[in-house]
C-alpha cells in the first residue's frame, strides 16, 4: 500500500490509479492523509474566454486560501477549454483543450499548485469525484424581501438543471451532488469543502464565487503568472516584425453580441473611425491595428474609411488557425494591442479589460491605456484605471 501511495503522489510518474487495491488504500487513513486533495471546476456555458481568465483569478486565490487554513495539500485543475460561443469556426474541433495550448502552465504553476485535467486522471484514475456541488443563486424572492449583502451559502433543492457530463467526458463521475445557493466571495468556499471533507471536489457555475479583493496583490500576483505560451507571442512578434515597424495605435472594436447586449457603447463605424483619426492626429501617429470580432465587410469598411491612415488586422493563415485555433488567434490580438503605443477598448469587454492590465504589468503610461470608445449619441465615461499593486 505504502509503495502504491508513494507512486500515486508522484506527478511525474503516469500511474493509472485504477491498478490501485481500491480497499486496501481507502482504509488507510494516514496514507490518504498525506496525498494531495484537488478542487475542478467550471464556469456557466456562455461566458467569453476572458471571463473564464478572471474566474480562474477567483478559484487560484480560494487555493491559496485552502492551503494556508487546511492540514492538506489542495491543487486546482485547470478545467479544459470547451466549445466556447464566441468561437466561430465551425469547421474546426475546439473541444477539451489544454491551457497549454494557450498559456505558460509554468508560469502559473510558481504561483499557484494547478495541473491540467489530463494530469488530474493520471492521479486520479477513473475513481468518482467524492463531491460535486453545483453554485446557485439565492433566491430573488427573498433576497428582495430581506435585502441582504452578506456572505453565506446553504444547502438547496436545485434551481436548474445540474450538468451531468463535464466537457462531454462520460467518465467523470460524482459519489454525492448537491446544489448550494451562494453569495459571497470565493474563500466562502472553504467553508463547503470543510462541511464536505472531499478529496476531491468539482464546483459548477464558479463564476457566483467573487474576488476575494479585485485588484489587490493576490490578484495581481495571480494575474501576473497567466503568462500567455511562447508560441504565441513568437507569432505576434513576427506579424510586428513584417507589418508594424513604426508606432501603432490599436483599437479593439468589440461588436457582435455587443451590438444588442451593451448598443450604447458601440459606435457605428464612421463614429469609431472618427474617434481613432482625432487620436492619430493627437498623437501624431500614422498606424492603426485593429481587433475585433466583426465581419470581413465591417473591417474593409473601416479600413477605407480610415484612409490616408494605414490600418492592419492580424489574418491566421490555415496552419496557425488549425494549430491554434479561433481562442489563439484572440490571444495574438490581446499581445498586439498590449504592446501599442495607444490603446482603445471597448467599454465593459473583458477583453479590453485583460489588454489594460496587461498594458500595466508592461509599465506603460497610464494614459496610453485606460481609454474607451464612445457610443453614439450617449454620455461617455473612461474605463476605471485598474493599477498594478505589487
Ligand atoms: O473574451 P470575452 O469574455 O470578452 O468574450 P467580452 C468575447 C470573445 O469574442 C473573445 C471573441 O474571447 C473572442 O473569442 N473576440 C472578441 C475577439 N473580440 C475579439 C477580437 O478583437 N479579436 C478576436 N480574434 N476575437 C463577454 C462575454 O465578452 O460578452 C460574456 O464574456 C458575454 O460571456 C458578454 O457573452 C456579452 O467581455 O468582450
Amino acid at each position: 500500500v505504502l509503495l502504491t501511495a508513494i507512486q500515486f503522489r508522484c506527478s511525474k510518474c503516469a500511474v493509472d490509479s485504477r491498478l490501485l487495491d481500491e480497499e486496501e488504500t481507502l482504509a488507510d487513513h494516514s496514507i490518504l492523509d498525506t496525498l494531495p486533495r484537488y478542487v475542478l471546476y467550471d464556469v456557466n456555458k456562455p461566458e467569453g474566454f476572458n471571463l473564464r481568465r478572471d474566474v480562474f483569478i477567483r478559484m487560484a486565490s480560494f487555493i491559496h486560501h485552502m492551503n494556508k487554513v487546511s492540514d492538506y495539500h489542495w491543487i486546482l485543475v485547470l478545467p479544459p477549454w470547451h466549445r466556447l460561443y464566441h468561437w466561430r469556426s465551425s469547421n474546426l474541433v475546439q473541444d477539451c483543450l489544454p491551457w497549454s495550448l494557450f498559456f505558460n502552465v509554468d508560469s502559473i504553476k510558481k504561483t499557484t499548485p494547478v495541473v491540467e485535467l489530463h494530469e488530474f486522471f493520471q492521479m486520479n484514475g477513473l475513481r468518482p469525484l467524492d463531491a460535486q456541488v453545483t453554485l446557485q443563486d439565492f433566491n430573488v424572492k427573498s433576497f428582495e424581501q430581506y435585502p441582504d449583502f452578506s456572505d453565506k451559502w446553504e444547502v438547496a433543492n436545485c434551481k436548474d438543471q445540474v450538468q451531468k457530463q463535464f466537457w462531454n467526458l462520460n467518465n467523470l463521475t460524482f459519489t454525492k451532488s448537491l446544489c448550494i445557493s451562494f453569495q459571497g466571495i470565493s474563500t466562502l468556499l472553504a467553508d463547503i469543502v470543510q462541511e464536505l471533507q472531499p478529496r476531491t471536489i468539482i464546483f459548477d457555475h464558479a463564476e457566483l464565487a467573487l474576488h476575494n479583493y479585485y485588484g489587490g496583490q493576490e490578484y495581481w500576483m495571480i494575474r501576473k503568472s497567466m503568462q500567455f505560451s511562447k508560441n504565441l507571442h513568437e507569432i505576434a512578434k513576427e506579424f510586428k516584425k513584417r507589418n508594424l515597424k513604426q508606432d501603432y495605435l490599436c483599437a479593439h472594436l468589440r461588436r457582435r453580441d455587443f451590438l444588442y447586449g451593451h448598443p450604447s457603447d458601440v459606435p457605428n463605424i464612421n463614429n469609431t473611425a472618427r474617434q481613432i483619426k482625432e487620436k492619430l492626429i493627437l498623437l501624431n501617429i500614422k498606424t492603426v491595428y485593429v481587433a475585433t470580432d466583426t465581419s470581413k465587410t465591417e473591417v474593409e469598411e473601416l479600413k477605407n474609411v480610415l484612409r490616408p491612415y494605414q490600418m492592419f488586422k492580424f489574418e491566421a493563415d490555415k496552419k496557425t488557425l488549425n494549430n491554434f485555433l479561433d481562442g489563439g488567434v484572440a490571444i495574438i490580438d490581446q499581445i498586439i494591442c498590449s504592446q501599442a503605443n495607444y490603446f482603445i477598448g471597448t467599454s465593459k469587454s473583458t477583453f479590453s479589460f485583460r489588454i489594460q492590465e496587461e498594458r500595466e504589468i508592461l509599465g506603460l503610461p497610464i494614459e496610453t491605456t485606460f481609454n474607451s470608445f464612445c457610443g453614439d449619441n450617449t454620455e461617455c465615461t473612461q474605463p476605471t484605471k485598474w493599477r498594478l499593486v505589487e
